[in-house]
């Protein structure tokens, strides 16, 4: 028998050694530059960041679902079957409590940290906590024994028994019919089991952790209602979404309402980085009928579900997640094939990877493209001088004393005209500066928290829904106009750099480049997701809730706080924006300055002291040979890079095409291609 290899595993396996060769060729590259003098601090200091992105870079892959569909089970399935048994605890009924993160940070030793359920009455969001240690319960994994990982891992199924007016002080919604599936139950003895833990963070050198995948387990709808960050945050940055069903329980109220509130949250259902399981379907498998029955059955219930969720059928899997770990872990590849996993895992780590690659790609062609223009335009205009200074030595051969005057006279009005315009554009930097001030005054941090603090006070005197979410609305819009400000103020800055870059261009013969490109629509459409998410979540929200309430209340400050983020790494970008626009013109026009100094100190020596024209012929020649000799090999280390950077010819399947579109619209104002060089001489 054929045991089938994990696909899953194979695709990242070799997404690393794309991204360990991207990082082999991009560091040779940076050394070349310094080699040859051709890079500026700025720059460098760029390149060893894009480096450090494509090291710590993270697969962000949720699973999310009402409790109980099979979540924890198929993440056993896919990703730890070859432990040889179930590590994270899956059982009837609700197993999985709080949050669970499954990652692999080398820097720490294998352990699962655990946030008490008690933090969710500070203002405090779970990211906030992240860096604070000390707030988690911090317990070792013993790898030697795998039965030790997976009772250590049972900790996320820990409970709490508290009255129902502690669990709503807690943030959760309490049912209030017994038969109602949006809350938690209260028991016979008037006690509410609330999860005992917050989340949960899994640091676990799994292989495919080691390789920067980041699997994130949610609970169910309780969960996912109680703590609105997992909606806003987690969800929103996952690269992957895979949403479960049971094929026991068909498509149940609850799983619509994740479905609808939680995984597309208003965006469209068919958006390409949502797969959907439909699991457990060997309780459809029965001896006494056929296999073509079962399989038309299967087929059928696939059929109501794509009808349900609007979504393509071939985003949607029929499997078994339970018979895929039995026969991983059995080595039995009838039973694996069987299950029907692998169609799953081939069109997740397909959706996944390149979508992946897309972003790491044009993150780094974005930020060399500008490094390797200059770098292109100085070799070239090392080559011209070179070239241009072997013509001067050689129409003084005849030693004629006029010929020398008129050649130096030249070289000083050009130096002379470059040393004007060189004031100019210092002088220009005063506008630069003023335009530069008013937009940094647009994205001033004290400016969004003066806006944050007025909205918490409106709210905090609004009675009800209605009122706070008009808060929110005017909170959300008055945070647009600030984008959308900052958006007019980049563009003028960026029109006044490019008449700079325009106008050494035409009177010095700077090889055309151009500054380098700043926008700002990524942010705002962070901000404009913020605002369809809100309209969803008070949607969902129907009771007459006051700024009191928990649950409501941490919505908004997590809304606030992602505002705060997204201007925090909007200001971050602007402020490298603007420090780096104008280094490429600078060392362009200082290279140029120091060439005609060169020059003209040569022709000054010719004309006095009569040095030998033919030593400093051959002088020349050799640096013009080795600049081209420079060039060459430069031209050589940015092909390899292109190479690298090239999308792969088997980009071709339907899924990764879309996701790939998807994800290349949604970073559009990243793209830019690496030019070829403007011009040769
Ligand atoms: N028959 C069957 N049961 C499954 C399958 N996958 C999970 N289960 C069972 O469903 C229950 C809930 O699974 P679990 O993984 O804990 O669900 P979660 O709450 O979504 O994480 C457990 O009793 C599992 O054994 C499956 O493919 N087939
Ligand atoms: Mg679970």
């Amino acid at each position: 028998m054929v045991v089938e290899t994990n696909k899953f595993e194979r695709r990242i396996s070799l997404y690393g050694d794309w991204r360990m060769s991207l990082v082999e060729s991009l560091s040779e590259y940076r050394d070349l530059l310094i080699e040859n003098n051709l890079i500026d601090g700025r720059s460098r200091t760029r390149i060893s960041q894009l480096l450090d992105s494509i090291q710590d870079d993270h697969l962000y892959v949720a699973f999310v679902a009402e409790f109980s569909r099979g979540k924890s089970e198929l993440i056993n399935a896919t990703f730890f079957s070859d432990l040889g048994r179930r590590v994270l605890p899956s059982s009837a009924g609700r197993t999985t409590m709080c949050p669970t993160e499954l990652r692999y940070d080398d820097d720490v030793e294998p352990r699962i940290m655990l946030l008490p359920t008690e933090t969710r009455q500070t203002e405090n969001s779970m990211s906030d906590y992240k860096s604070r240690p000390e707030e988690w319960k911090i317990l070792p994994l013993n790898l030697d024994s795998p039965d030790a990982v997976a009772e250590s891992l049972k900790r996320v199924t820990d409970i709490l028994r508290v009255t129902k007016e502690r669990a709503s002080e807690l943030g959760f919604l309490i049912a209030r019919e017994p038969t109602d599936d949006d809350g938690l139950q209260v028991g016979e003895d008037g006690l509410v089991e609330v999860p005992k833990w917050r989340h949960a963070t899994i640091n676990y050198p799994h292989p495919l952790l080691k390789q920067g995948l980041v699997i994130q387990d949610t609970p169910g709808l309780n969960a996912l209602g109680a703590e609105p960050e997992l909606t806003l945050g987690m969800l929103r940055s996952a690269h992957a979404i895979v949403f479960v069903l049971a094929a026991d329980t068909g498509v149940t109220k609850s799983d619509m309402s994740v479905w609808r509130n939680h995984v597309c949250a208003g965006e469209d259902s068919s958006c390409n980085n949502k797969l959907v399981v439909l699991n457990k379907v060997d309780v459809l498998w029965d001896d006494m009928r056929h296999r073509s029955e079962i399989d038309e059955q299967v087929r059928s219930q696939l059929d109501i579900t794509a009808r349900t969720l609007d979504v393509p059928t071939r985003n949607l899997f029929a499997l078994s997640a339970q018979k895929a770990l039995l026969g991983r872990t059995r080595a039995d590849g009838h039973l694996v094939q069987l299950s029907g996993i692998g169609a799953f895992e081939s069109a997740l780590a397909s959706m996944l990877i390149p979508a992946k690659q897309d972003i790491v790609r044009n993150r780094i062609s974005d930020g060399v493209q500008d490094i390797i223009a200059l770098n292109r335009s100085i070799l070239t205009r090392r080559e011209k001088d070179a070239a241009a200074h072997i013509k001067e030595i050689d129409a003084l051969s005849a030693r004629n004393v006029d010929v020398i005057k008129e050649t130096l006279n030249k070289l000083k009005l050009e130096k002379e005209q470059l040393d004007v315009n060189m004031r100019r554009f210092q002088a220009s930097r005063a506008v630069f500066a003023k335009h530069t001030n008013q937009l940094y005054e647009h994205i001033n941090p004290s400016r969004i928290e003066q806006l944050i603090a007025r909205s918490k006070r409106d709210m905090a005197v609004s009675l009800t829904t209605l009122g706070m979410r008009q808060h929110m609305n005017i909170f959300l819009t008055d945070v647009t106009g600030i984008m959308e400000d900052a958006a007019v103020e980049i563009k003028q800055l960026y029109d006044l750099m490019a008449s700079a870059y325009g106008r050494f261009q035409a009177e010095h013969g700077v090889t055309k480049i151009e500054p380098r490109k700043f926008s700002s629509q990524r942010f705002r459409r962070e901000i404009d997701s913020l605002n369809i998410r809100h309209d969803f979540f008070m949607r969902g929200v129907s009771l007459v809730m006051t700024e009191q309430n928990t649950l409501v209340k941490r919505y908004y400050d997590t809304v606030m706080s992602k505002v705060r983020d997204v201007f925090e790494r909007a200001g971050r970008d602007v402020d490298d924006w603007i420090r780096s626009v104008m280094s490429p013109l600078e060392t362009e026009i200082r290279e140029h300055q120091s060439q005609l100094r060169r020059r003209l100190e040569s022709m000054k020596r010719i004309s006095r002291t009569g040095d030998s024209l033919e030593e400093r012929m051959e002088e020349m020649r050799f640096t013009l040979d080795e600049v081209i000799g420079q060039r060459d090999e430069l031209e050589q280390n940015i092909s390899k890079l292109q190479k690298c950077l090239e999308k792969s010819a088997d980009q071709s399947h339907p899924v990764r095409r879309a996701v790939a579109r998807q994800r290349s619209n949604r970073n559009a104002d990243n793209i830019v291609p690496l030019n070829r060089p403007s011009h040769r001489s």
